[in-house]
Parts: C-alpha cells; structure tokens; sequence
C-alpha cells in the first residue's frame, strides 16, 4: 500500500504575515496523520520561516528547486545540500514552470535529482505534456521521454526513492483539470516506465497528479489506482481547500 502524499506548490506567492497565518490554519486544522503525508513548498525566503511554524506536527517542508551544483560561485543558486541543512525533506524538480520560462532540459532536471538523492532530500520530479502535444497523440512519448531521463541517471535503490508527479501543463493555473480516467492513463504508464527500470520500485514510487487539483475534483482523482496524492497549486494557497484535499484522501 502506497501512502499518499498531499504537497501544496507555493510558487512564487506569500508573505511573512500570509505565511504565519495559512501555516497556523493548516496546522490548527488537525492534519489527519493516518491518513497522508502533508508537504507545504513556499519560496525560499520563507523555508526557514515555514520549517518554524510546523515544528511538532507532522507537516513536512520542501523547497521548489535546487541548483546542479554543490556549492561555489554560483550566484543566487540554492544547493540540494543547504536545503537539508536548514531541515528541507523534499523538493520540487522539472516543474514545467522552471522548464518553460528557465529552459530546464530534462538532463538538467536529471543533475537536480541526482544532487537532491546524494543530499538526503526526497525529490519530486515533474513530467507532463502541452496540449499540442496531448492533441497530436504524444503524451506517453513525452512523459516516458521526461521520466526516462532521470531514472537512466539513477541507481535502483536511488529510483526507490524519488516521487514523480504528472503535471499536464494545459491544466497548470488553468483551471482545467484532466479526468480521473486520463490521468490514470497516464499514473499507470509511468508507473510502468518505472517498473522497466526497477520492478520493485514501481510498486512503491509515489505518482502524484498536479494540475488544478482542487477541493471538488480531489477524492476522485485520489481514488484512481495509480495517483498517490497530489502536487497542489492555487488551492495550497487557502487553508481550507488545501484541508478540505487531504481529507479528500
Ligand atoms: C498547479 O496545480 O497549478 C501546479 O502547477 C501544481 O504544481
């Protein structure tokens, strides 16, 4: 049995004030332990901050990115290895945000997840498909292409513990969402990319669906076989959607 994760992708949004408050409502609003793990991604600036508010729950913080790098002259960039050290557990890698608008290659994201693994971070690694691509038939293609990329750089006990999430970038801050049935299409073809690389990894490797999850469209998403959580953007913003998906699991 897979436990789900529930992860809310800050992006680029709060505030020192917003921040207090949204963590001291999720926190007060009795995260159900038993039923999934709960991850909070805010921008840099505020990991510390965040690490602070959730300290005695069971509210896991990560980061966004991480550099290629371990460390040196590398201006503005955020090692795998500072992130764990101010107590970051996972992070966000391949978002199609950091693909499209910082030309993120896969062997990019690749190198991040190799460096988050060897920092003892978990990482989660983002694939999905634009709708042109979708429309033309290509989304295994792309997906297994994305996902390829990083498990080839992998050993089998480091593919055992990444967690990947399907990100359709047409339902990215689009409000659209894809159907349960599109989406397990797709959970289980990656899970069978995975398997091709290490069987027994496959059955325990997380997949996450991101893309407009949200409080009504949550349980069923979450009921698919294949989807174990969720990689949640606008509705981690407000404490009460984001509760309202994890008791959805
Ligand atoms: C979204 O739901 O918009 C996301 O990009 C989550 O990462």
């Amino acid at each position: 049995m897979r436990r789900k994760l529930i992860a809310g992708n800050w992006k680029m949004n709060g505030s020192v004030s917003a921040n207090a408050s949204l963590l001291a409502e999720i926190s007060a609003g009795g995260v159900d332990v038993a039923k999934a793990d709960v991850l909070v991604c805010p921008p840099f600036p505020y990991l510390t901050q965040a690490l602070d508010k959730v300290q005695g729950t069971a509210i896991a913080v990560g980061a966004q990115d991480c550099s290629v790098h371990d460390a040196g002259a590398y201006t503005s960039e955020v090692s795998a290895g500072m992130l764990r050290d101010v107590g970051c557990t996972y992070v966000i890698l391949g978002h199609s945000e950091r693909r499209s608008y910082h030309a993120e290659s896969d062997q990019i994201v690749a190198a991040k997840t190799l460096q988050s693994l060897r920092a003892g971070l978990t990482p989660i690694v983002c694939v999905g498909e634009t709708l042109e691509q979708r429309e033309s038939g290509a989304t295994d293609a792309v997906v297994g292409a994305q996902l390829k990329a990083v498990l080839e750089k992998l050993d089998s006990a480091e593919i055992a513990k990444i967690v990947v999430a399907y990100e359709p970038v047409w339902a990215i801050g689009t409000g659209k969402t894809a159907t349960p049935e599109m989406a397990q299409e797709v959970h289980a073809f990656l899970r069978q990319v995975i398997a091709s690389f290490n069987p027994e990894a496959a059955a325990t490797v997380k997949i996450l669906y991101g893309g407009s999850m949200k409080p009504d469209n949550a349980a069923e998403l979450l009921r698919q076989t294949d989807i174990d959580g969720g990689l949640i953007g606008g509705a981690a913003l407000k404490a009460n959607d984001f509760l309202a998906i994890i008791a959805a699991v």
